[in-house]
């Protein structure tokens, strides 16, 4: 009896410390992307007793995390989850684990750090059931630094190369999508859209805006503008600036050949101006050739052409 009782408290002494028997530490993390906001981490599962059940990851925008001091009194910022568990049941199973920490601020440095434990319900603060940390001061694998890029430049496609323009209703102005690689990992584009009929808004960059209107805010690339907003028989230049999510802008290229941002309105069409007759005069006798001349008429309407009718009648 007594010897079955002292058997079972040592089945039950032992049990607890293979379960409690923390993995092997992870010595391979590394930073393998950085992008917009993001860093993808990857670790090799460790060997353990029983199965890795859980991760946890501590970040530190201040200092390495390399002792077990520095993993209990990591980053002291407020306002991120500067530690994140991580179940295996969530994760892809294989030899590698690959994770991706979202939610970073771009321009700030993060060190990581990365524990495994094979109890789900782990205390965080428990470093009896975790592995211990990786240590050694060669950090620069476990470091990363998010940036935001700037969106690159694009070029307009209509109206451009001083057409006229006749519509009578809007006007569709359309460019080309700009690029900023973030997209793909979060960021997002808004375009501003000014018009002028002062030259420089198309030669200079960055344009002077004074005498400028605009359309902000857009998320396509292309905005219709009514057509009784620009003044007929007048020359428009137009310009546009992307802004991704940070504030990062670009504008559009004004001197694209073949692409000049400008444009000629015309959309109401108006007569020549009237002319007068200048030779044969009334009643004149000729015996030879005759010359038919009159003025030069004008016409208002940008780059319209002129054609002239001559009736002769012996009535
Ligand atoms: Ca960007
Ligand atoms: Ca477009
Ligand atoms: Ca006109
Ligand atoms: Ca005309």
């Amino acid at each position: 009896m007594w010897k079955n009782k002292t058997l079972k408290l040592l089945f039950l002494f032992l049990t607890e410390i293979i379960f409690c028997d923390p993995p092997d530490p992870i010595t391979d993390l590394k930073v393998v992307e950085v992008h917009f906001k993001q860093a993808k981490l990857s670790w090799s599962v460790p060997g353990s007793t029983n199965p890795v059940a859980v991760y946890q990851i501590r970040i530190s925008t201040f200092n390495i995390l390399s002792t077990e001091q520095e993993w209990a009194q990591n980053s002291s910022e407020t306002g991120y989850p500067y530690r994140v568990i991580i179940t295996t049941s969530s994760l892809p199973e294989g030899p590698t684990v690959v994770y991706t920490i979202t939610g970073l601020s771009n321009g700030v440095g993060y060190y990581f750090a990365v524990k495994s434990s094979t109890a789900t319900d782990a205390n965080p603060d428990d470093n009896s059931l975790w592995s211990a940390i990786q240590s050694g001061s060669v950090y620069t694998e476990r470091y990363a630094l998010p940036q935001n890029s700037q969106p690159q430049q694009f070029s307009h496609i209509w109206p451009v190369h001083s057409v006229v323009v006749t519509s009578q209703t809007v006007i569709p102005f359309d460019w080309e999508d700009a690029v900023d690689t973030d997209v793909l990992y979060g960021d997002s584009l808004k375009y501003e859209f000014y018009w002028s009929t002062i030259p420089t808004l198309q030669t200079q960059t960055p344009p002077d805006l004074t005498l400028a209107q605009v359309v902000s805010n857009l998320t396509t690339s292309y905005v219709e503008i009514p057509t009784n907003y620009f003044l007929d028989n007048t020359t428009y230049y137009w310009r546009v600036k992307v802004v991704d999510s940070e504030n990062a802008y670009k504008w559009s290229s004004g001197i694209f050949l073949g692409r000049e941002p400008v444009f000629i309105i015309n959309h109401t069409p108006e007569p020549p101006s009237s002319f007068t007759l200048v030779s044969p005069v009334n009643k004149s006798t000729t015996t030879s050739l005759v010359v038919f001349d009159w003025t030069d008429p004008t016409d208002p309407d940008p780059q319209d052409v002129i054609k002239y009718y001559l009736y002769i009648s012996s009535q």
